[in-house]
């Protein structure tokens, strides 16, 4: 998002946490323009002092706790952060408001992870919410929450009802990039397999390069709305290694994939479809990255960057 912006002329201000955030390095490297100002999701007069301090014109809220596994662990941290943060981040912007021409606009990222247990493929703007998790769940009252402050302090805030996005930036944790991960060890001689949980599960899977420029879109209407941002396909975990694994040029996955119940969730999310078609008509938003683009970019960028620690290491 913050590269996106940078190469849009925006000056733009990322909100760190913690002391000696571990991530802040990474983050500077990446994108040396940004410039990081302090802050929490959970401590609302520190959003206050810096939105006071940067004077946004726009903010992207895309600070959660984003992992759905963990909230399942720490089901109260996840509501704190990332349901309770967009109130407190709402309530920022209220109290810090911009100028009366030019009021602070807000994107808040909701999930797809909304719709959990799903009523109708495919998911639209109007599809009720069931959600399957802690992190769905916060989810849900991060959207509703931003809805509801729009409607009545007539905020400019918008929410993007985003599908999976993926990158080579991904998490390890996530996955897709423990798939990609995992498969350049393996052809690289360096780990003999990949464990992993629920294999039946489906996804609309979307490159995230794509997804920030409909965030950036929504922003820019003059109208603010919900929006669903997804490819409208879906594949399964089979699916997306069997194409991996090909890109490789390993045949018969089965035999390098194993699976444990550690990595299952209590409640599990089948199968993900979005309809994107409100983002197309109104943003003239599409995706432009294929399934078999993003399977393969990601697993060449884990090859190089895995080559590379390895020659590190020799
Ligand atoms: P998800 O992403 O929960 O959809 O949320 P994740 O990649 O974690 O899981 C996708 C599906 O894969 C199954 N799965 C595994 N998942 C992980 N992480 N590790 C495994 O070993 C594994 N094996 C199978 C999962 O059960 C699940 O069905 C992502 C996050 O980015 C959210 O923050 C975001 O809101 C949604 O996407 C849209």
């Amino acid at each position: 998002m913050s590269e996106f912006l940078t190469g849009k002329g925006y000056q733009v201000f990322g909100l760190v946490r913690g002391q000696n955030n571990p991530k802040a390095q990474l983050v500077q490297d990446e994108n040396p323009s940004l410039e990081l100002v302090e802050g929490d999701l959970r401590d609302l007069s520190s959003l206050i002092a810096a939105l006071e301090q940067v004077q946004p014109d726009e903010i992207y809220n895309l600070g959660a706790m984003s992992f759905v596994a963990l909230s399942f662990r720490q089901p109260e941290l996840t509501a704190d952060t990332t349901g309770l943060g967009v109130l407190r981040t709402l309530e920022a912007v209220r109290i810090v408001g911009g100028t009366q021409n030019n009021p602070i606009r807000l994107y808040q990222a909701s999930s797809s992870e909304m719709f959990g247990k799903v009523r109708e493929t495919p998911q639209t703007e109007r599809t009720p919410f069931h959600p399957r998790s802690p992190y769905g769940v916060a989810k849900v009252f991060g959207h509703s929450i931003t809805v509801n402050y729009r409607e009545s302090y007539s905020m400019h805030a918008s929410s993007g009802i985003c599908f999976n996005h993926e990158s080579p930036r991904r998490g390890l944790e996530f996955v897709t990039r423990k798939i990609t991960n995992g498969l350049a060890r393996i052809k690289l001689g360096l780990q003999d397999s990949i464990t992993l949980g629920n294999l039946e599960a489906a996804r609309d899977w979307g490159y995230a390069g794509d997804f920030v420029e409909a965030m950036w879109l929504m922003v820019q209407q003059d109208e603010p709305d919900d929006y669903v941002i997804a490819t409208g396909e879906t594949h399964t975990i089979r699916e997306f290694l069997d194409l991996a694994f090909r890109c490789a040029e390993i045949d018969g996955w089965e035999s390098f994939v194993r699976t444990d119940p550690r990595f299952e969730r209590p409640a599990e999310v089948d199968v993900l479809c979005g309809d994107a078609a409100k983002a197309r008509e109104r943003l003239g938003w599409k995706p432009r990255v294929t399934f078999e683009e993003l399977v393969r970019m990601m697993y060449e960028s884990d090859l190089a960057e895995e080559a590379a620690r390895a020659e590190l290491d020799r």
